[in-house]
């Protein structure tokens, strides 16, 4: 070790996996994960003769060689050998040397390890079901090829599947670091996963009304949506649901479709807190990801209904995708009789915000007074609500100019989280703060007027937005007192799907 990589210079390799590569090679391939998981579930025991069993299945593109086999070893090591009926690695076509006859050599070494190769990319949808074609177990355990096992992940997935075949079991997934290849145990209550409108996967903390839902500490978690990578199915189930949409590639999109499917077909999507799996997150995609949007657009057609709009509307390139055949997917949703989206989003999903996205009241806010200048809300990484509201030359895009203004008169931006324009009191600058959730009073400071002259009112400060030049000479927008007349106070909405234009009427 490290085995046969290509370049000796740490630098290139490292850009080259988006991993630091050069550490994970020096790190152990069989290091252990110390059990921090909490008391109940270390002490639970189980019958392993009543357990249904499982084949493993891990699909690779171009993985590096030190994490793709610290991952083999790690299931190898923490699952019970009478669990584990085999592990299949589906090789999706990659072209590292190394992925050749020295894996090939290694792995003869391993009992159980199969490897299956594809004769073109296949993507991991595919790859996955490949794979899942030879296996031999009870359940299919899925997951990416640079994760690591905590001892006695794979029970509680395996009992759960045992006692409700048409449960999708997810582990928690804890976080490896690319660069310094920690392991950094959740500890705390696991996160659940959703979605905003712009269909990205969020993390969400547990909502009360399932907390009360609990019996113990211990019990699976109802999830909305999961991560994707690292589940458990029973097998049987897998294949009457429909697996998956075999025409989505390379990457994207399949998680989604999956939690839509299982939930609106009558199974459920769950996290077990005592099984945890580290991932380990890299710096950057490491390979290019295309089919995302087109993906996702499948997903939305196949199972969104009337909803898809709002997706739509937040990103309009998605509605010119051209997506491909859907009707086998709808011949299953209909054969399985499955439920509406609507059904999903107030049984499953309560907690989502739905758009109004009422006619001509969201899109882009343009300036009057500055030509071709939009409201933008870029917000830093990991803080959604970390910038003030700017100006930004108007892209027609949706994403970061994509505003909603609510029959409660907030203006909702949507990404990632729903969040609120706001003026603090003596603030001249528009900051975002959460919204409140349906049905809770929205304090004065986010109440805003659209008014018959083109302005945007805010009574709490009585000042309008408005337009204006920097010192520095750049364009922003400050809250300033209203100035009959002054172009720099007057908006228009605009669609970003239609570019028509809509003026509005006195609310
Ligand atoms: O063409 C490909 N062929 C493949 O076999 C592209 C990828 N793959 C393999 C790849 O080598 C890996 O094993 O597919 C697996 C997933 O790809 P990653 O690890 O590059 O992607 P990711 O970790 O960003 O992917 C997350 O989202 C994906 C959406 O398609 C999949 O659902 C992944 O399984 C998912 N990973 C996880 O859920 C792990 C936790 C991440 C979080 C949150
Ligand atoms: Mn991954």
């Amino acid at each position: 070790m490290p085995l046969g990589v290509g370049s000796g210079c740490s630098w290139t390799r490292h850009k080259r996996y988006a991993i630091n590569i050069h550490l994970s090679d020096k790190i152990s391939l069989h290091r252990h994960i110390v059990d921090r998981r909490m008391y109940e579930c270390r002490s639970k025991v189980f019958d392993y003769r009543k357990l249904p069993t499982t084949s493993v299945i891990i699909s690779f593109y171009n993985e590096a060689w030190s994490t793709l086999l610290r991952t083999i070893h790690s299931v190898l090591e923490t699952t019970p050998a009478v669990l584990l009926k085999e592990i299949i690695l589906v090789d999706d076509f990659s072209d590292r040397a190394y992925l050749r006859s020295q894996l090939e050599e290694y792995i003869s070494n391993l009992d159980r390890v199969r490897l299956i190769r594809t004769n073109k990319r296949e993507g991991l949808v595919r790859g996955r079901l490949i794979g899942a074609t030879y296996s031999t177990g009870d359940v299919l355990t899925f997951l990416d090829c640079h994760c690591e096992c905590v001892p006695g992940w794979i029970e509680p997935l395996l009992e759960r599947i045992g006692e409700n075949k048409t449960a999708i079991v997810c582990p928690v997934i804890d976080t490896i670091d690319w660069n310094t290849f920690e392991f950094y145990m959740q500890t705390g209550e696991p996160m659940i996963g959703g979605f905003d409108w712009r269909l990205t996967f969020q993390w969400h903390s547990v909502p009360e009304q399932e907390r009360r839902r609990w019996k113990s500490k211990i019990d699976p978690i109802r999830s909305p949506t999961m991560a994707g990578g690292l589940f458990a199915v029973s097998k049987e189930y897998f294949q009457y649901l429909g697996t998956y949409d075999m025409g989505m590639d390379v990457w994207g999109g399949e998680n989604l479709e999956l939690s839509f499917r299982v939930w609106q077909c009558g199974g459920s999507l769950e996290i077990h807190p005592c099984s945890h799996v580290g991932h380990v997150f890299p710096k950057k995609a490491p390979y290019a990801r295309p089919n995302f949007l087109q993906n996702t657009v499948r997903a939305a057609e196949v199972w969104m209904d009337d909803y898809k709009q709002h997706f739509y509307n937040r990103n309009p390139p998605a509605s010119k995708e051209k997506y491909g055949d859907i009707s086998e997917r709808k011949l299953i949703r209909e054969r399985l009789k499955c439920q509406s989206f609507e059904w999903y989003l107030k049984n499953v999903y309560p907690d989502l915000h739905v758009p109004e996205d009422r006619l001509g009241w969201h899109g882009a806010v343009r300036s009057s007074g500055i030509h071709s200048e939009c409201l933008d809300y870029n917000a830093p990484d990991h803080n959604p609500t970390g910038a003030h509201l700017s100006l930004f030359g108007c892209h027609g895009q949706g994403g970061n100019q994509y505003f909603e203004y609510t029959s409660k008169k907030e203006i909702r931006f949507n990404s990632v989280t729903e969040i609120c324009a706001e003026v603090a009191d003596r603030q001249k600058y528009i900051a975002m703060r959460y919204c409140p959730r349906d049905g809770t009073p929205v304090p004065e400071s986010i109440i805003w007027e659209f008014r018959n002259d083109g302005t945007i009112y805010h009574p709490h400060s009585n000042t309008c937005i408005t337009s204006h030049h920097t010192s520095e000479g750049r364009t922003g927008v400050e809250m300033r007192l209203c100035n009959p007349g002054d172009r720099n106070q007057i908006w228009k909405f605009e669609l970003p799907t239609t570019l028509s234009q809509h003026s509005w009427t006195e609310v």
